[in-house]
Protein backbone atom coordinates (compact mmCIF):
# COMPACT_ATOMS: atom_id res chain seq x y z
CA UNK A 1 0.00 0.00 0.00
CA UNK A 2 0.66 3.62 -0.45
CA UNK A 3 0.57 7.07 0.89
CA UNK A 4 -2.80 8.07 -1.68
CA UNK A 5 -3.83 11.75 0.24
CA UNK A 6 -2.23 14.32 2.56
CA UNK A 7 -4.47 16.89 3.92
CA UNK A 8 -4.25 19.75 6.60
CA UNK A 9 -7.06 20.45 8.67
CA UNK A 10 -6.65 23.76 10.48
CA UNK A 11 -9.56 24.58 13.52
CA UNK A 12 -9.97 27.16 16.68
CA UNK A 13 -12.55 25.02 18.41
CA UNK A 14 -11.98 27.92 21.50
CA UNK A 15 -7.79 27.76 20.26
CA UNK A 16 -5.99 27.05 17.65
CA UNK A 17 -4.93 23.51 15.81
CA UNK A 18 -3.32 22.10 13.11
CA UNK A 19 -3.53 18.22 12.35
CA UNK A 20 -1.59 16.18 9.69
CA UNK A 21 -4.74 13.74 7.89
CA UNK A 22 -2.82 10.94 6.01
CA UNK A 23 -5.17 8.17 3.94
CA UNK A 24 -3.66 4.81 2.43
CA UNK A 25 -4.29 3.76 -1.16
CA UNK A 26 -6.22 1.22 1.32
CA UNK A 27 -8.51 3.85 3.23
CA UNK A 28 -6.61 3.59 6.18
CA UNK A 29 -6.61 7.30 8.04
CA UNK A 30 -3.35 8.51 10.71
CA UNK A 31 -3.48 11.88 12.31
CA UNK A 32 -0.97 14.10 13.29
CA UNK A 33 -0.64 17.40 15.22
CA UNK A 34 0.96 20.10 13.70
CA UNK A 35 0.01 22.57 16.31
CA UNK A 36 2.87 25.70 17.59
CA UNK A 37 1.20 27.80 19.56
CA UNK A 38 0.71 31.50 17.80
CA UNK A 39 3.02 30.23 14.73
CA UNK A 40 0.32 27.35 13.31
CA UNK A 41 0.21 29.00 10.05
CA UNK A 42 3.86 28.63 9.83
CA UNK A 43 2.94 24.92 10.31
CA UNK A 44 0.39 24.57 8.15
CA UNK A 45 2.38 26.24 4.80
CA UNK A 46 5.32 23.65 5.53
CA UNK A 47 3.53 20.62 5.28
CA UNK A 48 0.76 21.50 2.47
CA UNK A 49 3.55 23.68 0.19
CA UNK A 50 6.22 21.66 0.68
CA UNK A 51 6.15 18.35 2.53
CA UNK A 52 2.43 16.61 1.23
CA UNK A 53 3.70 16.52 -2.48
CA UNK A 54 6.90 14.10 -0.97
CA UNK A 55 4.53 11.89 0.84
CA UNK A 56 2.19 10.59 -1.91
CA UNK A 57 3.47 7.28 -3.62
CA UNK A 58 5.45 6.50 -0.21
CA UNK A 59 5.33 3.67 1.34
CA UNK A 60 3.50 4.20 4.47
CA UNK A 61 5.07 1.46 6.34
CA UNK A 62 8.60 2.95 5.65
CA UNK A 63 8.00 5.22 8.92
CA UNK A 64 12.11 5.66 9.47
CA UNK A 65 13.13 6.08 6.28
CA UNK A 66 10.17 9.07 5.25
CA UNK A 67 11.57 9.99 8.89
CA UNK A 68 15.10 10.96 7.32
CA UNK A 69 13.99 11.90 4.17
CA UNK A 70 11.88 14.83 5.85
CA UNK A 71 15.15 15.59 8.17
CA UNK A 72 17.85 15.55 5.64
CA UNK A 73 16.08 15.90 2.45
CA UNK A 74 15.18 19.77 3.07
CA UNK A 75 18.92 20.08 3.72
CA UNK A 76 18.06 23.47 6.49
CA UNK A 77 17.85 21.59 9.88
CA UNK A 78 15.69 21.60 12.96
CA UNK A 79 13.57 24.88 14.48
CA UNK A 80 10.28 24.42 15.37
CA UNK A 81 8.10 24.58 12.53
CA UNK A 82 10.12 22.31 10.40
CA UNK A 83 10.02 19.01 13.64
CA UNK A 84 6.66 19.88 14.08
CA UNK A 85 5.86 18.87 10.37
CA UNK A 86 7.95 16.05 10.70
CA UNK A 87 6.82 15.06 13.70
CA UNK A 88 2.61 15.12 12.28
CA UNK A 89 3.43 12.72 9.55
CA UNK A 90 5.55 10.68 11.93
CA UNK A 91 2.66 10.70 14.35
CA UNK A 92 -0.07 9.76 11.22
CA UNK A 93 2.31 7.12 10.21
CA UNK A 94 2.43 5.23 13.59
CA UNK A 95 -1.41 5.64 13.61
CA UNK A 96 -1.56 3.87 10.37
CA UNK A 97 0.81 1.21 11.75
CA UNK A 98 -0.51 0.46 14.56
CA UNK A 99 -4.69 0.71 13.12
CA UNK A 100 -2.90 -2.13 10.60
CA UNK A 101 -1.45 -3.62 13.31
CA UNK A 102 -4.94 -3.82 14.67
CA UNK A 103 -3.18 -2.96 18.44
CA UNK A 104 -3.08 0.61 20.50
CA UNK A 105 0.33 1.98 19.59
CA UNK A 106 2.11 1.44 22.85
CA UNK A 107 1.94 -2.62 22.15
CA UNK A 108 4.38 -1.88 19.44
CA UNK A 109 6.53 0.73 21.36
CA UNK A 110 7.54 -2.21 23.79
CA UNK A 111 4.22 -2.80 25.28
CA UNK A 112 3.47 -1.48 28.57
CA UNK A 113 5.97 -0.73 31.27
CA UNK A 114 3.28 0.29 34.05
CA UNK A 115 -0.50 0.41 34.47
CA UNK A 116 -1.52 4.04 34.14
CA UNK A 117 0.72 7.27 33.33
CA UNK A 118 0.88 9.94 36.66
CA UNK A 119 -0.42 13.27 35.17
CA UNK A 120 0.21 16.66 37.11
CA UNK A 121 -2.61 19.49 36.69
CA UNK A 122 -2.09 23.05 36.33
CA UNK A 123 -2.78 24.46 39.99
CA UNK A 124 -2.51 28.61 39.71
CA UNK A 125 -4.06 31.28 41.68
CA UNK A 126 -3.75 35.11 41.83
CA UNK A 127 -3.44 35.16 45.13
CA UNK A 128 -2.66 32.38 47.76
CA UNK A 129 -6.29 31.62 48.34
CA UNK A 130 -7.13 31.28 45.21
CA UNK A 131 -4.48 28.80 44.55
CA UNK A 132 -5.07 26.88 47.82
CA UNK A 133 -8.64 26.59 46.89
CA UNK A 134 -7.11 24.88 43.12
CA UNK A 135 -4.90 22.79 44.40
CA UNK A 136 -7.50 21.06 46.57
CA UNK A 137 -9.71 21.28 43.79
CA UNK A 138 -7.52 18.82 41.64
CA UNK A 139 -6.90 17.08 45.10
CA UNK A 140 -10.45 16.06 45.37
CA UNK A 141 -10.22 14.93 41.35
CA UNK A 142 -7.66 12.18 42.46
CA UNK A 143 -4.72 14.28 41.36
CA UNK A 144 -1.75 13.01 43.10
CA UNK A 145 0.74 16.06 41.36
CA UNK A 146 -0.25 19.79 40.34
CA UNK A 147 2.10 22.68 38.91
CA UNK A 148 1.92 25.39 41.05
CA UNK A 149 1.67 29.16 40.16
CA UNK A 150 0.67 32.36 41.38
CA UNK A 151 0.31 35.96 41.08
CA UNK A 152 3.08 38.32 42.18
CA UNK A 153 2.70 41.05 44.13
CA UNK A 154 3.05 44.39 42.36
CA UNK A 155 2.78 42.61 38.78
CA UNK A 156 -0.79 42.63 37.38
CA UNK A 157 -1.47 39.33 34.67
CA UNK A 158 1.09 37.37 34.01
CA UNK A 159 2.06 34.09 32.80
CA UNK A 160 0.59 30.55 34.27
CA UNK A 161 -1.93 32.31 36.42
CA UNK A 162 -5.40 31.58 35.74
CA UNK A 163 -8.15 34.32 36.04
CA UNK A 164 -10.93 31.70 36.42
CA UNK A 165 -13.11 32.20 39.25
CA UNK A 166 -12.84 29.21 41.98
CA UNK A 167 -14.46 25.57 41.01
CA UNK A 168 -11.93 23.07 39.52
CA UNK A 169 -11.84 24.02 35.58
CA UNK A 170 -9.18 26.59 36.27
CA UNK A 171 -8.62 27.26 31.99
CA UNK A 172 -5.45 28.94 31.24
CA UNK A 173 -4.75 30.04 27.90
CA UNK A 174 -1.88 31.83 26.56
CA UNK A 175 -2.32 32.77 23.01
CA UNK A 176 -4.62 35.81 22.90
CA UNK A 177 -7.04 36.67 20.11
CA UNK A 178 -5.60 39.99 20.42
CA UNK A 179 -5.77 40.86 16.15
CA UNK A 180 -2.28 41.52 14.64
CA UNK A 181 -0.02 41.86 17.94
CA UNK A 182 0.80 40.16 20.84
CA UNK A 183 -0.64 41.50 24.40
CA UNK A 184 2.44 42.20 26.95
CA UNK A 185 3.07 41.49 30.20
CA UNK A 186 4.73 42.56 33.19
CA UNK A 187 7.53 41.27 34.82
CA UNK A 188 10.15 41.43 37.63
CA UNK A 189 12.10 38.58 38.65
CA UNK A 190 13.64 40.21 42.45
CA UNK A 191 9.63 40.34 43.27
CA UNK A 192 8.94 36.63 42.33
CA UNK A 193 12.58 35.79 43.90
CA UNK A 194 11.08 37.07 47.08
CA UNK A 195 7.47 36.44 46.80
CA UNK A 196 7.79 32.42 45.72
CA UNK A 197 9.71 30.55 48.75
CA UNK A 198 7.13 31.26 51.12
CA UNK A 199 3.99 30.35 48.75
CA UNK A 200 5.80 26.99 48.73
CA UNK A 201 6.29 26.76 52.52
CA UNK A 202 2.69 27.20 52.75
CA UNK A 203 1.82 24.87 50.15
CA UNK A 204 3.94 22.04 52.40
CA UNK A 205 2.09 23.74 55.43
CA UNK A 206 -1.52 23.23 54.04
CA UNK A 207 -1.04 20.06 51.81
CA UNK A 208 1.68 18.11 53.92
CA UNK A 209 4.80 16.08 52.16
CA UNK A 210 3.36 13.53 50.22
CA UNK A 211 1.51 15.77 47.15
CA UNK A 212 4.18 16.59 43.89
CA UNK A 213 4.52 20.20 43.32
CA UNK A 214 5.90 21.38 40.37
CA UNK A 215 6.82 24.94 39.46
CA UNK A 216 7.20 26.55 36.05
CA UNK A 217 10.25 29.19 35.89
CA UNK A 218 9.22 29.98 32.19
CA UNK A 219 12.75 30.78 31.26
CA UNK A 220 13.05 34.21 33.46
CA UNK A 221 15.82 33.76 36.19
CA UNK A 222 19.44 34.76 35.63
CA UNK A 223 21.89 31.46 35.89
CA UNK A 224 23.04 32.82 39.50
CA UNK A 225 19.32 34.14 40.09
CA UNK A 226 18.27 30.62 39.16
CA UNK A 227 20.95 28.94 40.79
CA UNK A 228 20.03 31.24 44.54
CA UNK A 229 16.53 30.25 43.84
CA UNK A 230 16.78 26.69 43.49
CA UNK A 231 18.76 26.35 46.24
CA UNK A 232 16.57 28.77 48.46
CA UNK A 233 13.49 26.39 47.84
CA UNK A 234 15.24 23.04 48.12
CA UNK A 235 13.75 22.25 51.60
CA UNK A 236 10.24 22.22 50.32
CA UNK A 237 11.27 19.16 48.17
CA UNK A 238 9.12 19.93 44.67
CA UNK A 239 9.06 17.13 41.97
CA UNK A 240 11.37 19.43 39.73
CA UNK A 241 11.46 23.34 39.12
CA UNK A 242 10.93 24.13 35.09
CA UNK A 243 12.47 26.12 32.67
CA UNK A 244 14.32 27.90 35.85
CA UNK A 245 16.62 29.20 32.65
CA UNK A 246 16.88 29.82 29.25
CA UNK A 247 17.45 26.65 28.24
CA UNK A 248 19.30 27.11 24.84
CA UNK A 249 22.21 28.42 26.94
CA UNK A 250 22.97 24.92 28.02
CA UNK A 251 26.61 24.90 29.95
CA UNK A 252 24.18 27.82 32.41
CA UNK A 253 23.26 24.96 34.48
CA UNK A 254 26.16 23.73 35.51
CA UNK A 255 25.88 26.84 37.81
CA UNK A 256 22.41 25.99 39.11
CA UNK A 257 23.70 22.42 39.65
CA UNK A 258 26.18 23.69 42.21
CA UNK A 259 24.41 25.19 44.75
CA UNK A 260 21.09 23.05 44.31
CA UNK A 261 19.54 19.39 44.44
CA UNK A 262 15.96 20.73 43.56
CA UNK A 263 15.65 18.37 40.79
CA UNK A 264 15.55 20.35 37.11
CA UNK A 265 13.07 20.37 33.73
CA UNK A 266 13.97 21.45 30.51
CA UNK A 267 12.98 21.52 26.66
CA UNK A 268 9.51 22.45 26.00
CA UNK A 269 11.01 25.31 23.31
CA UNK A 270 13.50 22.59 21.76
CA UNK A 271 12.86 20.19 18.70
CA UNK A 272 15.40 18.08 18.83
CA UNK A 273 18.06 16.08 20.51
CA UNK A 274 21.18 18.51 19.97
CA UNK A 275 19.31 21.15 21.92
CA UNK A 276 19.74 18.58 25.13
CA UNK A 277 23.28 17.35 23.76
CA UNK A 278 25.11 18.94 26.82
CA UNK A 279 22.24 18.72 29.48
CA UNK A 280 22.36 15.07 29.01
CA UNK A 281 25.48 13.92 28.85
CA UNK A 282 26.12 16.24 32.06
CA UNK A 283 23.37 15.12 33.66
CA UNK A 284 22.14 19.12 33.73
CA UNK A 285 18.88 18.02 34.16
CA UNK A 286 16.66 15.60 35.53
CA UNK A 287 13.10 15.54 33.08
CA UNK A 288 13.22 15.86 29.25
CA UNK A 289 9.72 18.36 28.70
CA UNK A 290 10.01 18.11 24.91
CA UNK A 291 6.59 17.86 23.53
CA UNK A 292 6.25 14.94 20.65
CA UNK A 293 4.19 17.45 18.79
CA UNK A 294 7.33 19.73 18.95
CA UNK A 295 10.38 17.07 18.69
CA UNK A 296 9.96 14.81 15.69
CA UNK A 297 7.38 12.77 16.64
CA UNK A 298 7.32 9.84 18.01
CA UNK A 299 10.11 8.15 16.15
CA UNK A 300 12.39 11.25 17.11
CA UNK A 301 10.57 11.27 21.10
CA UNK A 302 11.65 7.78 21.65
CA UNK A 303 16.15 8.36 20.52
CA UNK A 304 15.70 11.35 22.45
CA UNK A 305 14.07 9.75 25.88
CA UNK A 306 16.44 6.38 25.20
CA UNK A 307 19.52 8.45 25.07
CA UNK A 308 18.45 10.81 28.07
CA UNK A 309 17.76 7.04 29.87
CA UNK A 310 21.27 5.95 29.66
CA UNK A 311 22.16 9.43 31.77
CA UNK A 312 19.11 8.54 35.01
CA UNK A 313 17.17 11.28 33.15
CA UNK A 314 13.37 10.62 32.93
CA UNK A 315 10.61 11.94 31.03
CA UNK A 316 8.48 14.71 31.07
CA UNK A 317 6.20 15.32 28.19
CA UNK A 318 4.73 18.62 27.65
CA UNK A 319 1.02 18.56 27.49
CA UNK A 320 -1.15 21.90 27.37
CA UNK A 321 -4.14 22.38 25.74
CA UNK A 322 -1.92 24.34 23.10
CA UNK A 323 -0.75 20.17 22.23
CA UNK A 324 -3.88 19.10 20.33
CA UNK A 325 -5.49 15.52 22.19
CA UNK A 326 -3.30 14.04 19.29
CA UNK A 327 -0.25 14.80 20.06
CA UNK A 328 -1.40 14.06 23.66
CA UNK A 329 -2.45 10.74 23.00
CA UNK A 330 0.86 10.00 21.21
CA UNK A 331 2.98 11.07 24.83
CA UNK A 332 0.48 8.82 26.65
CA UNK A 333 1.55 5.89 24.31
CA UNK A 334 5.05 6.66 24.93
CA UNK A 335 4.50 7.06 29.07
CA UNK A 336 3.18 3.89 28.88
CA UNK A 337 5.41 2.25 26.88
CA UNK A 338 9.08 3.48 28.11
CA UNK A 339 11.08 2.85 31.03
CA UNK A 340 12.55 6.12 32.04
CA UNK A 341 9.13 7.73 32.41
CA UNK A 342 9.02 10.61 35.04
CA UNK A 343 5.52 12.92 34.88
CA UNK A 344 2.67 13.43 32.09
CA UNK A 345 1.57 17.27 32.05
CA UNK A 346 -2.03 17.18 31.57
CA UNK A 347 -4.26 20.26 31.06
CA UNK A 348 -7.65 18.70 29.86
CA UNK A 349 -8.92 20.35 26.83
CA UNK A 350 -12.44 21.85 26.76
CA UNK A 351 -15.80 20.70 25.43
CA UNK A 352 -15.52 22.45 22.41
CA UNK A 353 -12.33 21.11 21.37
CA UNK A 354 -13.55 17.56 22.41
CA UNK A 355 -16.23 18.30 20.11
CA UNK A 356 -13.87 18.08 17.32
CA UNK A 357 -11.04 15.39 18.72
CA UNK A 358 -12.53 12.38 19.55
CA UNK A 359 -10.57 10.82 22.10
CA UNK A 360 -10.08 7.45 23.82
CA UNK A 361 -7.94 7.88 26.49
CA UNK A 362 -9.31 7.76 30.07
CA UNK A 363 -8.07 9.44 33.89
CA UNK A 364 -8.69 7.67 36.81
CA UNK A 365 -7.50 8.85 39.77
CA UNK A 366 -4.89 11.41 38.99
CA UNK A 367 -3.49 8.80 35.92
CA UNK A 368 -3.92 8.26 32.48
CA UNK A 369 -4.16 5.16 29.80
CA UNK A 370 -4.08 5.58 26.34
CA UNK A 371 -6.78 3.28 25.28
CA UNK A 372 -7.10 -0.40 23.95
CA UNK A 373 -8.29 1.18 20.67
CA UNK A 374 -5.97 1.08 17.87
CA UNK A 375 -3.73 2.95 16.74
CA UNK A 376 -3.43 6.73 18.79
CA UNK A 377 -6.88 6.25 19.35
CA UNK A 378 -7.94 9.77 18.55
CA UNK A 379 -10.27 10.28 15.42
CA UNK A 380 -10.96 13.95 14.04
CA UNK A 381 -14.51 14.94 13.66
CA UNK A 382 -13.38 16.81 9.81
CA UNK A 383 -16.92 18.44 9.85
CA UNK A 384 -17.13 19.61 13.82
CA UNK A 385 -13.50 20.70 12.63
CA UNK A 386 -14.43 22.98 9.75
CA UNK A 387 -17.05 24.77 11.97
CA UNK A 388 -14.38 26.56 13.86
CA UNK A 389 -12.49 28.85 11.27
CA UNK A 390 -8.96 29.68 12.36
CA UNK A 391 -8.17 33.21 14.68
CA UNK A 392 -4.66 34.30 14.37
CA UNK A 393 -3.29 34.48 18.20
CA UNK A 394 -0.27 35.40 20.01
CA UNK A 395 1.53 33.96 23.03
CA UNK A 396 1.84 37.48 25.02
CA UNK A 397 5.25 39.45 24.95
CA UNK A 398 6.90 40.27 28.33
CA UNK A 399 8.53 43.67 29.41
CA UNK A 400 10.69 44.55 32.63
CA UNK A 401 9.51 46.98 34.58
CA UNK A 402 12.04 49.49 32.44
CA UNK A 403 10.27 48.33 29.71
CA UNK A 404 13.28 45.71 28.54
CA UNK A 405 11.90 42.53 26.12
CA UNK A 406 12.10 39.47 28.54
CA UNK A 407 11.62 35.77 28.34
CA UNK A 408 7.52 35.07 28.62
C1 LIG B 1 3.96 24.39 30.20
C2 LIG B 1 4.31 25.49 29.25
C3 LIG B 1 3.14 26.18 28.65
C4 LIG B 1 3.61 27.10 27.54
C5 LIG B 1 2.65 27.01 26.40
C6 LIG B 1 3.05 27.91 25.25
O1 LIG B 1 4.77 24.12 31.10
O2 LIG B 1 2.90 23.77 29.94
O3 LIG B 1 5.23 26.37 29.85
O4 LIG B 1 2.39 26.85 29.60
O5 LIG B 1 3.73 28.41 27.99
O6 LIG B 1 2.63 25.67 25.97
O7 LIG B 1 2.17 27.73 24.19
MG1 LIG C 1 6.62 25.10 30.89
Amino acid sequence: MTIDLVDVSITSPGRNFVTLKITTSDGIVGWGDATLNGRELAVAAYLSEHVASMLIGRDEDRIEDTWQYLYRGPYWRRGPVTMAAIAAVDMALWDIKAKKAGMPLYQLLGGASREGVRVYAHASGTDYAALQNAITGYQELGYTAVRVQTGVPGLGQIYGVSSSGPGVRYDYEPAKRSGDRPSEETWDTRNYLSHMPGVFARIREDFGTDLRILHDGHHRMSPIEAARFAKEIEPYDLFWLEDCTPGEDQTALRLVRQHSTTPLAIGEVFNSVFDYQTLITERLIDYVRSAVTHTGGITAMKKLLDFAAIYGIKSGIHGPTDISPVGMAAALHLDLAIHNFGIQEYMPHNAQTLEVFQTSFTFDQGFLHPSEQPGLGVELDEDAAAAHEYTKAYLPVNRLLDGTIHDW
